[in-house]
């Protein structure tokens, strides 16, 4: 680090009106929203040596985001709008840097931006009414606000397996993925791991490398992204319709520009629904889901369109064998994440890809040249990748040590799952603010329209509270209570609390709470109860003024 960036930080110490953690698209538009409209004093902590958040650590081959283009990206500005052209119908991790980037520079973002400043410690003063935050090279800083935009799915999971020190080759985690090119040319290489990334990332590697192994521990639905360039011509009539992209997205459940088609898949004949159902598939993305209202209300109509993907899978695959281990029987379709893919079923087909099911056969060791499974069986590997995801929604967060009033600490408090209001305020926790926390819509939906929202609430009620001279604003210890309930009870009135063994709940790490994290009664929705609680002198949050 650079005398002058020390010589900066500690210059900023006591200045600060904000400390944002995060460079991704949250943190990037908060710091916008806060410097240069609010005309606050603020600054962003950034984990990595450059911005980009999600899209900076997870640059894997294949990384590529399931929301579509020009809906994926910030409608906070008609001119960045006009100005930055797509190429293709969903972006590449590189687009989407390369954009984040651009964005920053647009709007000046960089000077005000800390690299390499990984937050290990947050402390809220009584005394001072301000937070005190250290990060990982030594430095203190202090601010009025803390506001975490550290993002829903950025603490990888490093699953425990014995032997790992005995390999001899490489280990990559998809999540925290090399800066430098990874030749996979000639080399045997392993993935563990079948989620979203697994998808993406495997077809990738069995193009280059001699041999892949993928070690499925659960079987996944996936539908084709059919991901293909932009026509030429989309970007101008695009900006003519700016407006109504935007309106679609904001009244929708998930941010995306469309809702679910008003049938039931259960109440339609079974020739009409195998003609919309091949239609969707054809047209492929996370538009298929809608394609009938009920998918993750009604569990027959559930069961006929994960059984029409099973079909397709079987139909997909030259071998039988390893349609049946690719065929997930455990959850239904949509009640995990639903991954969207670019061949990968496909990818079974060829010679140099083998599968193993790991949920019989477990994986029981590394050797040096390999991993060894449980029936006796060695998988040689000159590469390992882990694409086993993510501590999601709480670990980023509970990594930094927050402790807030008196005893309060975010660790403790969050001991039996987290409990927030609005998804954006912890009591205990004066004037911290978490963008897409647990208990918002965040992951269910299109993220930038889940960030924009709450970046331009948390705005609001920072310009009232500059306005009115708060010094304090905590989310009552009730209204949190409440508000984590009625999680519990949006998710519970769908089908997706039968997909237990999903990150949603934490099932992929051991030892954390079965708690469903995000907020599933829908973005829109969502929207009109902070609006009203805005509207209502931010009803639910207690505020002390400075008199
Ligand atoms: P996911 O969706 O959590 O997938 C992780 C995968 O890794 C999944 O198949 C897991 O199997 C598997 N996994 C995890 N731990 C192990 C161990 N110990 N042994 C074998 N297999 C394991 O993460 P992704 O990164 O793919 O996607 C996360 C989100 O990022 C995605 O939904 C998009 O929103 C973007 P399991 O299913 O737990 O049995």
């Amino acid at each position: 680090m650079s005398r002058s960036l020390k010589t900066k930080l500690k210059q900023k110490e006591l200045q600060l009106d904000a400390v944002i953690i995060g460079a991704g698209f949250s943190g990037l538009y908060q710091l916008h929203c806060l410097r240069n409209e609010l005309n606050l004093s603020a600054a962003i902590l950034e984990a990595g040596n450059g911005i980009g958040g999600t899209w900076y650590w997870n640059r894997y081959p294949g990384a590529r985001c399931d929301s579509e283009s020009h809906t994926y990206c910030y409608y906070f500005s008609r001119e960045l709008l006009n100005e930055w052209r797509w190429s293709e119908r969903y972006p590449k991790q590189s687009e989407i840097l390369e954009y984040l980037n651009f964005c920053a520079k647009k709007f000046d973002l960089e000077r005000s931006i800390y690299l390499n400043q990984r937050v290990k410690q947050a402390i809220w003063n009584e005394i001072s009414l301000r937070w005190e935050i250290r990060t990982a090279t030594g430095f203190r800083l202090e601010a009025k606000f803390l506001i975490t935009a550290v993002g829903c799915l950025s603490s990888a999971n490093h699953p425990k397996i014995s032997g790992v020190s005995n390999f001899a080759g490489d280990i990559l985690h998809t999540g925290e993925w090399p800066q430098e090119k990874v030749d996979f040319s000639g080399k045997s290489v392993v993935v563990i791991g079948t989620g979203s990334t697994g998808i993406q990332i495997i077809p990738n590697i069995a193009k280059d490398a001699s041999k892949l192994t993928v070690l499925q521990r659960t079987a996944n639905f996936s539908v084709p992204a059919r991901n293909a360039p932009l026509e030429k011509g989309f970007h101008k009539k695009f900006c003519t319709d700016i407006d109504s992209w935007h309106r679609k997205m904001l009244d929708s459940r998930h941010g995306h520009p469309w809702n679910a088609e008003t049938r039931k898949l259960c109440e339609t004949s079974y020739e009409e629904r195998n003609e919309i159902l091949e239609t969707a598939w054809r047209n492929g993305g996370l538009r298929f889901k809608d394609s009938f209202e009920d998918i993750l209300l009604d569990e027959s109509s559930n069961q006929i369109m994960s059984d029409f993907i099973r079909l397709k899978i079987k139909d997909i695959l030259n071998d039988n064998v390893k349609a049946k281990i690719l065929s997930p029987f455990d959850h239904g379709f949509g009640t995990k994440r639903p991954p969207i893919d670019t061949n990968y079923f496909e990818t079974y087909n060829r010679e140099n890809v083998e599968l193993f099911d790991v949920g019989i056969n477990n994986i029981c060791n590394f050797e040096s040249d390999g991993i060894k499974l449980s029936d006796g069986t060695k998988v040689p590997a000159d590469v390992v990748v882990f694409a086993t995801g993510f501590d999601a929604m709480t670990g980023s967060l509970l990594k930094m040590n927050i402790v807030g009033r008196k005893t309060f600490n975010l660790n403790n408090e969050w001991q039996e799952g987290p409990k927030t209001y609005l998804g954006l305020g912890v009591h205990g926790f004066p004037n911290m603010f978490t963008i897409t926390g647990p208990g918002s819509p965040s992951v269910l939906t299109n993220m930038p329209r889940a960030i924009e929202q709450h970046v331009d609430w948390i705005s609001s009620l920072l310009s009232y509270a500059k306005a009115n001279n708060v010094n304090e604003i905590e989310a009552e210890r009730e209204a949190m209570l409440e508000w984590t309930e009625h999680v519990s009870v949006s998710a519970k009135s769908t089908l997706l609390p039968k997909g237990k063994n999903s990150w949603y709940f934490g099932a992929n790490i051991s030892g954390k709470p079965s708690v469903f994290m995000p907020y599933a009664g829908g973005l829109n929705t969502y929207r009109t109860y902070c609006e009203n609680v805005a509207s209502n002198g931010y009803k639910g949050f207690r505020m002390k003024y400075d008199t």
